[in-house]
């Protein structure tokens, strides 16, 4: 049926007085929002219905993208969008005299992800439906999302994330599809009269998983996959079981919230039971439909390929071949070589300390039979490959050491492909931190650089340069994001430059509408705005540019006439609860504010924002308005970024060190459209190898750096007096481990540089309008038709209308 305006108002009507049992006049924009995605949901049910009716009857291959971590956004404009009855909805809401925006923003942001991993998985779901490839997340439902952060007096407060509280429209629970997973208690192997050795379990405790189904909506190609979320329960069944209710909670917890407190014991304990609670209900849901197909198990491997985001589910291969040995009989060697034909596995970090390893006893204690798989894993690797490598290389890469369970180790050992998530971070895994497995294992390791939908980052966020960019080059670059590149043909028009600027700036007064409502800080929309947004965390150096915008406040204070670009700074960042010194920048950087925004030699030479509760949402609101994209993470450490992808493509300069995606961003503007500073990777590289660096040498000879670092300690700025010290003697007596005062003098002339070009506005605009046209290579679409075609061997299906 195609969907008039007329229709919908009839329809949508029905839908809300069925619902309500009352005038949808009287009613609030909550109640609004539901009744509509409730509509979108019967709207799009028929898709969803045969797009997984096609995949059974035509056998194809699918994936299963097993991810802890999913930050889908507000879903309602985009599944509009993608349905292709956006505007149409819209000028149904708007002719019955609704608020179609307050509508949308009824919806709960489910923040049931960190940041850019859990962004990034999101982002693959929808180009993984937008092409029509089969595909299908897993994850976990947790109750409570990531905290809802809050400052008090400048500090983090942390407040639960009750998102499910009104409901999830959009899921739909199937309890016929649960199934059971098994914890703790005993194991022994038993021969089973076939020369086969079977599991024996007494003592476990058994959970029931219970799936919620999300359909993910492809770009107006009637395909509607599937994102399936697991529950924890008490299984019916077995309620005996659980008398105490110290035993019931410990249900409830497993999928309570979102990365429990891992700093102490039961913490830990907890989750390890998360990751392996949804790698088991996963894969046992993926065997029991493969089964149905009644097809050898030699075929699984051509029709399912799991992959691993990050080693959160790392167990997915000791998971499988439980399965495959314990429950189908089958023999180690092909359970083995099915498990590594299945499963790919991408690595998000070279941190040490986001490196997971389980104490072998945890394992033992939670998953018996696992660790014995593990164990048994460990050990044939060690057979085969000390004959081909010696004794040293081979207990390097071992999966137990140490007491330790390893799981890049296991991932690595255990799947066909290791990827990383931008050309320089693949590079720093190849040559040093998974260099021996590189060696072991050459042809495993790839590269993947991220990408972000260009559907949500433009179109829906930026609507006002998205019809521009449709009149200039047309609207194939919704799918063809290549496209995008005719757009560079417009870079001297000094119409379309025009115009471009006029939608930044009604981005910045929208974005400064917002911050005077909620922060009542007057921003002046015609001032540089420049975005930092991204976790809080060291390497990542909000400090440094922090440390710039108080060298900036100490230039007014001297001459308070000085003529200064107006800057607006914007950061937007949680710390995760225990990191202290994280939290610690927060409160410094939110001091700061408070002392340059209120100060009547400043004006409007400096604005700080802070924004509460960064995700997904704000970003959509801040990153239209961004003049320039703050990218200054110390080279070598950040794997790729993506808010650096979604910043330029709505247009914004980026400043950047040579680090992850950065480095791509560079080679396709060129480096006269983008801001470069800092140390390469290979100059990190050599002064940690050397030993040299001194920061307090840095400062020696740096009078201005060290006035600046004084203001931290000796009052400047108000209540600071523990998070200044702290942070200055991280600088200072510690060494600076970030290199942000080695890094500063440059990071500072690439904002004078930034300042001056800023002053001539064409020019800048000229470099906007080439960053968005260059941003293409950038779209999701692109990254995930390389995974299908590099990794995962599965095909786009025709869609309905080609079939
Ligand atoms: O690949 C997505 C995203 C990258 O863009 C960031 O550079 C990287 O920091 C982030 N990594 C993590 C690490 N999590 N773990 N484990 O979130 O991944």
């Amino acid at each position: 049926m195609t969907l008039t305006t007329n229709i919908f108002k009839k329809e949508f009507k029905k839908v809300f007085e069925s619902q309500h049992a009352s005038n949808i006049k009287d009613s609030s924009s909550e109640q609004q929002y539901a009744a509509l995605a409730n509509f979108i949901k019967f709207y799009s049910s028929d898709n969803w219905k045969q797009t997984n009716q096609l995949y059974i009857d035509e056998q194809v291959k699918q994936v299963y993208y097993f991810s802890m971590e999913f930050l889908p956004g507000r879903m309602l404009k985009s599944n509009l969008l993608n349905l292709g009855i956006l505007d149409t909805v819209r000028d149904g809401i708007t002719e019955m005299g609704l608020d179609f925006d307050a509508i949308v923003q009824s919806e709960v942001d489910p923040a049931l992800g960190n940041g850019g991993l859990g962004r990034l998985a999101s982002c693959f779901m929808d180009s993984i439906a937008s092409l029509a490839i089969p595909g299908n997340g897993n994850g976990i439902r947790y109750r409570y999302g990531l905290f809802q952060q809050r400052f008090v007096d400048g500090y983090q407060v942390e407040l639960p994330d009750n998102w499910l509280r009104n409901g999830n429209i959009w899921e739909v629970r199937k309890e016929n599809k649960a199934v059971m997973i098994r914890f703790g208690g005993e194991v022994y192997l038993k021969e089973d009269g076939e020369n086969k050795l079977r599991p024996i379990y007494s003592n476990t405790q058994n959970i029931l998983a219970v799936p919620y189904d999300t359909g993910m909506i492809g770009y107006e190609n009637d395909v509607v996959n599937n994102l399936r979320l697991w529950s924890a329960e008490i299984p019916p069944e077995e309620e005996i079981n659980f008398k105490t209710s110290a035993e019931r909670v410990l249900v409830n917890q497993i999928t309570e919230v979102l990365y429990p407190d891992d700093s102490n014991y039961e913490g830990q304990l907890l989750r390890l039971r998360q990751e392996y609670f949804f790698t088991s209900a996963g894969i046992q849901s993926i065997i029991r439909f493969f089964k149905k197909q009644q097809l050898p198990w030699s075929e699984f491997p051509n029709k399912i390929a799991i992959h691993v985001n990050d080693t959160h589910p790392a167990l997915c291969i000791p998971e499988l071949m439980r399965i495959l040995l314990d429950e189908e009989g089958l023999s180690w060697e092909k359970a083995w070589d099915i498990t590594k034909k299945s499963i790919s596995y991408t690595n998000h970090t070279i941190m040490q300390e986001a490196m997971e390893k389980w104490p072998v006893h945890m394992v033992q204690e939670l998953i018996p039979r696992i660790y014995q798989i593990i164990e048994a894993i460990n050990q044939r690797h060690i057979d085969k490959k000390i004959p081909l490598y010696g004794e040293e290389l081979t207990y390097r890469t071992t999966i137990i050491s140490d007491g330790n369970i390893k799981m890049a180790n296991l991932a690595i050992i255990g799947s066909h492909s290791v990827n990383g998530v931008a050309q320089l971070h693949t590079d720093i895994l190849k040559e040093e931190i998974l260099h021996d497995f590189y060696e072991m294992y050459p042809s495993k390791f790839n590269n993947k650089t991220n990408g972000i939908t260009q559907r949500r980052w433009l179109h829906l966020a930026n609507e006002k340069l998205t019809q521009l960019i449709d009149t200039k080059i047309g609207k194939e670059w919704k799918t063809s994001p290549a496209e995008l590149r005719q757009f560079k043909a417009y870079s001297k028009d000094e119409e379309t430059l025009n115009l471009l600027s006029d939608i930044k700036l009604e981005n910045k007064k929208r974005f400064a509408a917002y911050a005077k409502e909620k922060y009542a800080i007057e921003l002046d929309p015609t001032a540089l705005f420049d975005v930092q947004i991204k976790r809080l965390h060291a390497y990542k150096r909000q400090l440094l540019n922090a440390l710039h915008i108080l060298d900036r406040y100490l230039k007014i204070k001297d001459d308070p006439k000085i003529e200064l670009q107006p800057r607006v700074f914007i950061f937007g960042a949680k710390a995760a609860p225990s990191y202290i010194y994280a939290k610690q920048i927060i409160k410094f950087i939110n001091a700061l504010a408070e002392l340059v925004n209120n100060d009547p030699d400043v004006g409007n030479k400096i604005k700080i924002v802070f924004v509460e509760n960064y995700g997904v949402s704000l970003a959509e609101l801040i990153i239209p308005a961004a003049d320039i994209s703050e990218q200054i993470s110390l080279a070598g450490k950040e794997a790729s970024g993506t808010s650096n992808m979604k910043l330029m493509l709505n247009g914004a300069l980026t400043m950047a060190t040579l680090d992850g995606a950065n480095i791509e961003i560079k080679d396709l503007v060129g480096e006269d459209n983008i801001f470069l500073f800092g140390m390469t990777n290979d100059e990190v590289n050599r002064m940690n190898r050397e030993g040299h660096y001194s920061s307090k040498t840095v400062l020696k000879n740096n009078p201005r750096l060290n006035r600046i670092l004084e203001c931290l300690i000796n009052g400047t700025i108000p209540d600071i007096e523990v998070e200044g010290r702290v942070i200055y003697d991280s600088l200072v007596q510690y060494n600076d481990e970030y290199y942000v005062l080695q890094d500063f003098e440059s990071f500072v002339a690439a904002q004078e540089r930034a300042d001056i070009l800023y002053q001539d506005k064409p020019l800048w605009n000229q470099k906007a309008l080439i960053n968005i046209a260059s941003s293409g290579p950038f779209s999701a679409d692109f990254t995930i038709m390389r995974y299908a075609e590099e990794i995962w061997n599965v095909k786009e299906r025709p869609t309905k209308d080609k079939v």
